[in-house]
């Protein structure tokens, strides 16, 4: 199996997990059975062991990265080829309003044993659990979508490509007071005299989701509370990075190309996010 099927396992076994009991509940502990009896763990971490689960003793994979473990783990397989950061679930704060939530997912190539940047990065993804489950993915000609109909993924779009241009921009806006970079406003404001509208879920997989589908703007730019950025680079930047590059947009860390960045010694260290379709992206140079 490939490592993308060994994903897709599990993003249905989460899937399955978020529609096993009431979201007021599943919002924070659920009890599972175990070889010790019942216990009571927090969603994130169940999906986090689902994801290790599935990666963990792929023959193909030297190390994994994870949102909820402190370090990298390594695997048996000395020679392995890949690197898989993940966030198992994304968003989880946002359970118990029945909001969906999903997992992002990234692969890496060692190249002479090294991970240097994003530039390493072959395959990116992410599933969304919302009233569908989706699982978007790259490939070398724009990104394949898949619906999760009885406990299989099927194919619903293939090569896709987001629009040049969106008239959506989601951003917290509320930080305004405290962005870093004050080209940032002037580029909001830029976008409100466009008569673009702002939505902002709060879970970063479902607002670049909806980027995605309909173009604009994602970003989470530096500010005086986050000066280093408050997402994290290996799980949530640069999958997405790729993501959008693959689909035809474009990324910033307000400096340079996501991909550009260097892959940190932390791996849950932090960086500014932007994510553009083509015009929006072009706009942004402008300032
Ligand atoms: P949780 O996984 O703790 O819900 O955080 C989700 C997230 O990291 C990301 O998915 C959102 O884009 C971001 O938080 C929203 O952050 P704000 O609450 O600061 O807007």
């Amino acid at each position: 199996m490939s490592i993308l099927d060994n994903i897709k396992v599990a993003c249905c076994q989460i899937s399955n997990l978020l529609t096993s009991g009431n979201c007021l509940q599943l919002g924070s502990k659920i009890s599972v059975n175990n070889s010790c009896g019942d216990e009571v763990k927090k969603l994130d971490v169940l999906s986090n062991d689902i994801m290790k689960e599935a990666l963990l003793n792929h023959p193909d994979i030297r190390a994994i990265g994870s949102e909820e473990d402190e370090d990298i783990i390594y695997t048996e397989n000395k020679d392995g080829k890949y690197f898989v950061s993940f966030d198992p679930l994304d968003g989880s704060s946002n359970i118990k309003f029945n909001i969906s939530v999903g997992t992002i997912f990234c692969v890496f190539e060692y190249i002479d044993g090294q991970i240097e940047s994003g530039r390493n990065i072959v395959m990116a993804g992410y599933a969304i659990y919302g009233f569908n489950t989706l699982l978007v993915t790259t490939t070398d000609n724009g990104l394949d979508i898949y619906l999760l109909n009885n406990n299989r993924f099927e194919k619903i779009s293939e090569g896709y490509r987001m629009p040049i241009s969106g008239n959506i921009y989601a951003i917290n806006e509320s930080n305004k007071y405290r962005w870093l970079d004050n080209r940032i406003q002037k580029y909001v404001d830029l976008l409100i005299n466009d008569k673009k509208t702002v939505r902002w879920i709060g879970c970063m997989v479902t607002d670049v989701h909806r980027t995605l589908i309909k173009g604009g703007l994602f970003a989470y730019p530096l500010d005086s509370k986050s000066p280093n950025g408050r997402l994290r680079l290996i799980y949530e930047a640069y999958p997405m990075a790729y993501i959008f590059q693959c689909a035809g947009g474009y990324s910033s860390n307000e400096n340079k190309n996501i991909l550009d960045i260097k892959f940190p010694e932390d791996i849950h260290s932090r960086t500014s996010v932007m994510l553009f379709s083509k015009k929006e992206y072009e706009q942004f140079c402008t300032f």
